[in-house]
């Protein structure tokens, strides 16, 4: 039986709808991309094959609107809310006290709580169901229209879900960037010479902002819904659809909205600081910022009786983090030199606390960074510390720029060795030329030797490196293991007890594994896992040293930069003296037994693993690939002969079909696995 377009159409956007609402309000996809962008192509064909059957609430027509001349003023229906803060436990404690002397009869009072999202409050506007406008919060009453934008946001519904919602329906909540989106916004800014934006909520602020909706469907926007406001019935009578706040949420949720997943009840003050503790610990891990957390009164009836202070409700209370982002003044610019002669210009600040610690220094990055910034000593500048991320100046408060601002200088010469500054074309990082000359590169290599992931010399911190170069106990990682009790006596703030620790650590240090030795001798570009792989690869040293470029590029994770630099450290003739005098101190190894090629059926030929995966994470996918000899890739090229594809695969598995290259869903890539389990 064949139903008419009208029919076809109605199905379509019925099922679009249903997948959108999986996807972005329940995180829990439904059907793979490549099934969704088919019902999505089918029905943008019935649309423009029969273009009376258009709707603006059909899935298709979330861009395409053309540019605004300017923004309109709406007028909420009724006012949005802003929040008291608290700053501390005693604030809280207040706040519960606050509300207990204003209620008739002493109670337990249970708590809504959920992240406050560092983004932009909105509301929306449904009438029969459907998205009339968008609007920002503006002063409370009267915001400005930005219904063009908020259509191209996916978690917003453009229709709700179901047929049981009201006759108007006003809708809260925050749009904001998540943190991965913001950073590949802004990587891809830099690279197009285009200005990024210096945190998550400018950019969404800047993206709502743009007239031509173009822009905000380019970039990744989320909605997530935390309130309401005027909600009524056909008569436009006021309805109350539940008498628990977290349950006219979860019904706005069946209504097709976001909400934050981590949103909880509980029950008394108390539990509250244990929310705010939990959730402070895990505001790194989460994909989205936020400065604090929300406290609502559940009970509707009491958050009546509670009420307003002026636009801030008594029921209601905002406890802030500590700030991620501070302002304070430049004081000078110190340029240090890492391990491979990088040189980093470091801010040095006036103390200041962000991010839950009092921060004085800030990385500027690289030159380009500093010219971007426009940022002078004596500036005023704002600094952001996010999680244990290094603390990094991301703005220049130009008004406050002082006559004495004095521009940045990036040094021609190494300021600890005085050879020449490089930089090569198209990095962005200049480097010491002085390599071994340099103290400061030494210095940074025996601490790297002695580290923990590579020799692990338990004791020899940076500290105390610093103070056997500077005293010339040693020039070289080599020299550590000639390093005498005695000799060691005579150093400042050291004991014999200390001493002879040391010495037994650098002996104990002495039987490594072939994968730390490698990865201990800094090559550039060759981290844990690149030294790791290359030890597997090899087996041992001597196969290692007289791999050429081409041996090299077939190792996992090795790129052409990683075997050029892994092929010129051991051609290099100082190279070849350390590694024989390291091993003459008795550095030694158990070689690794290198697979034969028939334990490595993948050998030669390059996977790709996208979207994600039931029966594993896609790390142990590449391990599982690697294990069988294949190279596994980050991106899809002409080079590549194989994509596994998982639900949510995107623009990978999109370039895959284009390139014509061999595709393996799920099953058949654990029936490939089966056919060469050992
Ligand atoms: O996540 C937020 N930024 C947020 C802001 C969450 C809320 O529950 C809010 C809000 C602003 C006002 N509630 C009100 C009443």
């Amino acid at each position: 039986m064949s139903s008419t377009p009208e029919q076809r159409i109605a199905l379509l956007r019925q099922s679009i709808n249903q997948h959108n609402y999986h996807y972005y309000v329940l995180d829990d996809a439904r059907v793979p991309d490549a099934e969704y962008d088919r019902l999505m192509r089918e029905l943008q064909a019935l649309e423009s094959e029969h273009p009376l059957l258009i709707s603006a609430d059909s899935p298709t027509q979330r861009v395409g609107a053309e540019p605004l001349a300017a923004f309109k003023q709406v007028q909420h229906e009724l006012p949005m809310l802003s929040l008291d803060n608290a700053f501390n436990a005693d604030d809280m404690r207040e706040f519960e006290k606050r509300l207990l002397s204003r209620l008739d009869e002493p109670q337990a009072l249970s708590y809504v709580c959920e992240p406050k999202l560092d983004g932009i409050a909105i509301s929306l506007l449904y009438k029969d169901g459907v998205l009339q406008r968008g609007a920002t919060r503006g002063d409370g009453n009267v915001g400005e229209d930005i219904t063009h934008n908020v259509r191209t946001i996916a978690s917003i519904p453009l229709k709700l879900v179901g047929d049981d919602y009201p006759a108007i329906l006003e809708v809260r909540g925050e749009i904001y960037m998540p943190k991965r989106s913001f950073e590949a916004y802004n990587e891809r800014a830099l690279a197009a010479d285009e200005k990024p934006f210096a945190n998550p909520r400018n950019a969404a602020a800047g993206t709502l902002r743009q007239l031509d909706p173009k822009i905000a469907a380019q970039r990744h926007l989320e909605m997530c819904c935390y309130g309401y406001g005027l909600i009524t019935d056909s008569d436009g009578q006021p309805l109350q659809i539940a008498d628990k706040h977290s349950e006219i949420l979860k019904q706005c949720q069946r209504w097709g909205f976001r909400i934050n997943p981590e949103m909880r009840v509980v029950s008394g003050v108390a539990a509250c600081l244990e929310y705010h503790d939990y959730l402070l610990a895990k505001r790194p891990e989460l994909s989205y910022d936020i400065d604090g957390i929300v406290f609502k009164v559940d009970d509707v009836e009491l958050q009546k009786q509670l009420g307003f202070v002026s636009r801030a409700p008594r029921w209601a209370i905002a406890h802030k983090f500590p700030a991620e982002e501070e302002i304070t003044r430049l004081l000078g610019v110190d340029f240090q030199v890492g391990r491979t002669g990088a040189i980093t210009p470091v801010a040095r600040l006036e103390p200041v606390f962000v991010g839950g610690v009092t921060v004085s220094n800030a990385t500027l990055h690289n030159r380009d960074e500093i010219a971007r910034l426009d940022v002078r000593i004596n500036d005023t500048v704002i600094v952001r510390r996010a999680g244990d991320v290094i603390p990094k100046v991301v703005k220049v408060v130009l008004e406050r720029r002082p006559d004495d601002a004095s521009l940045i200088v990036f040094p021609e010469s190494c300021p600890v060795c005085e050879s020449p500054i490089e930089r090569v074309e198209g990095e962005a990082i200049s480097r010491c030329t002085g390599a071994a000359i340099c103290g400061a590169q030494v210095k940074e290599s025996i601490k790297h030797f002695a580290s923990r992931k590579a020799m692990d010399v338990d004791g020899l911190g940076d500290k105390l490196v610093e103070q056997l170069v500077d005293e010339g106990l040693i020039k070289s990682v080599a020299d550590l293991y000639t390093l005498e009790v005695e000799k060691l006596c005579t150093l400042e703030r050291m004991a014999e007890k200390s001493a002879n620790n040391l010495v037994a650590a650098l002996e104990a240090s002495k039987q490594t594994t072939f994968a730390k030795f490698l990865f201990s001798l800094g090559i550039r570009e060759v981290g844990e896992a690149t030294a790791s792989n290359l030890a597997q690869h090899y087996g041992n040293l001597s196969a290692l040293q007289q791999a050429d470029v081409e041996s090299l590029l077939s190792v996992a994770d090795v790129g052409p930069v990683g075997a050029q630099h892994v092929y010129d450290f051991f051609h290099a003739p100082h190279s070849q003296e350390l590694l024989e005098s390291l091993q003459a101190c008795g550095i030694t190894w158990p070689d690794i037994k290198v697979k034969s090629e028939a334990e490595l059926p993948l050998k030669g030929l390059t996977y790709v693993v996208t979207g994600s995966l039931e029966t594993m994470d896609r790390s142990d996918a590449k391990q599982r690939l690697q294990d069988l000899g294949a190279k596994v890739a980050g991106s899809v090229s002409k080079k590549t002969h194989c994509v596994v594809a998982g639900p949510g695969a995107g623009s990978k598995l999109a370039k895959a079909q284009e390139l014509g290259v061999e595709i393996l869903d799920e099953k058949m890539f654990l029936s490939l696995l089966a056919q060469y389990q050992q």
